[in-house]
């Protein structure tokens, strides 16, 4: 994908009143991997426009000004979950007045309402649902590949792999098999949280650990399927808690290249049981964008995920290191019922404007990263 002219570019000195980021920046201009301490140092930093500057440099050498973004549709077919996260206020245990469970006609008229925007992507997670058997999801998936076949189905974080595999009686593998077989096309990040054990075990005790996230995402991407990755941020981790739990991923893509986009999440505590937490800054948002940018080299695209940063934030982001702001996210959950005040869902024109307002070039595209152009009455063709 080729930029269009480079209008919009910073200058090409950098500068930075921190010394410590001087030796950082000659590895960034030099194209050299970043280590553990220099992921430190730009968390420790308070020269955040030195650290976006340098994000942003590494941006625009992958992707020129372009900025991709997505038509998709988030389908949510139970919040009924046997985990008890503290960090969630969308789950619900089994009998709570206030759980759902979407019969398989529903998800599927789900998946149809606000189709006239021309869905390229259903983005489908949900809750550890004690009794849906795994033929419920493969049925979930087929009906829908029978109905849409041209849109591209990201669905089943890694968590909910591993516990419906385990549910199955299945190894990881087959059930990503018959995943697969059922129309699953990737995978999307969630449920990466934290990987480090002492963070995991407060916030999400009853998930698969970090290892076994990463070892499932490494099974998924031998088997073919690409996935993202995320990171929970701003809750009770630490600096050196986030640096290890990007290098982990790192390491991953190393082996894999599976890896499509990484999306730092920001904790949001309203109706969670760690609602005393203060939310996020803006600055925290942007650093979190910056660095990630920086030390995940192997890693295509940043995404600035807008129903969680704010369309305001996501949108500085594009100059801090982001490349994607996802989409339009039509009747997003999992966010407001931790007390998200964005907007459920985007159009089109919406994303392209404040796209184009950061000085960015608006490229729609498919999950898969190929540009999408639409026809006069919005069907699509991926190139
Ligand atoms: O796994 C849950 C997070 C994730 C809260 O792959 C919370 O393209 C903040 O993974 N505050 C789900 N975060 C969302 C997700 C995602 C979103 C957009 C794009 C993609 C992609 C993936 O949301 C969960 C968890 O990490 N989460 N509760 C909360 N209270």
């Amino acid at each position: 994908m080729r930029a269009q002219t480079a209008v919009s570019r910073q200058p090409a000195t950098f500068r930075s009143y921190d010394p410590r980021l001087e030796p950082i920046a000659a590895k960034v201009l030099a194209q050299e991997r970043l280590d553990f301490n220099d992921g430190l140092s730009l968390y420790g930093s308070s020269d955040v426009l030195a650290v976006g500057w340098l994000a942003n440099h590494v941006r625009e050498r992958l992707h020129g000004d372009v900025t991709y973004f997505n038509v998709n549709r988030h389908i949510n077919p139970t919040n009924v979950c046997v985990a008890a996260c503290k960090l969630c206020a969308f789950g619900r245990k089994k009998g709570d007045p206030a759980g759902y469970t979407m019969a398989l006609e529903e998800a599927w008229e789900t998946a149809a309402s606000g189709y006239s925007e021309a869905v390229t992507e259903f983005h489908i997670v949900g809750g550890l649902h004690p009794d849906l058997p795994l033929e419920y999801f493969l049925d979930l998936v087929r009906g829908l590949k029978e109905r849409f076949p041209q849109v591209h189905i990201k669905a089943f974080t890694m968590v909910e792999v591993a516990y419906l595999a385990r549910r199955a009686k299945l190894t990881i593998e087959q059930t990503l098999k018959k995943l697969r077989d059922a129309g699953v096309d990737s995978m999307p990040g969630g449920g990466a949280e934290i990987f480090a054990a002492r963070v995991r075990s407060i916030i999400c005790d009853h998930k698969i650990d970090g290892e076994e996230w990463l070892e499932t995402a490494r099974l998924a991407h031998k088997l073919g399927f690409r996935s993202n990755a995320t990171m929970l941020y701003g809750h009770i981790e630490n600096d050196e808690d986030r640096v290890d739990h990007l290098l982990k991923l790192r390491a991953l893509q190393d082996e894999t290249g599976g890896f499509q986009t990484f999306i730092p999440l920001a904790f949001h505590p309203e109706n969670t049981a760690l609602d005393h937490l203060p939310v996020t800054t803006g600055l925290t948002d942007i650093r979190q964008i910056a660095v990630s940018r920086l030390l995940l080299d192997n890693f295509a695209h940043i995404k600035a995920y807008w129903q969680m940063l704010t369309p305001k934030i996501a949108q500085i982001a594009l100059r801090f290191g982001a490349d994607d702001l996802d989409g339009t996210v039509i009747e997003e959950k999992i966010y407001h019922d931790a007390g998200a005040t964005t907007p459920q869902g985007m159009t089109r024109k919406e994303l392209c404007r404040l796209i184009t307002e950061a000085g960015r070039v608006p490229v729609e595209r498919d999950t898969l990263y190929h540009a999408v152009t639409r026809t006069e009455d919005s069907f699509i063709v991926a190139v």
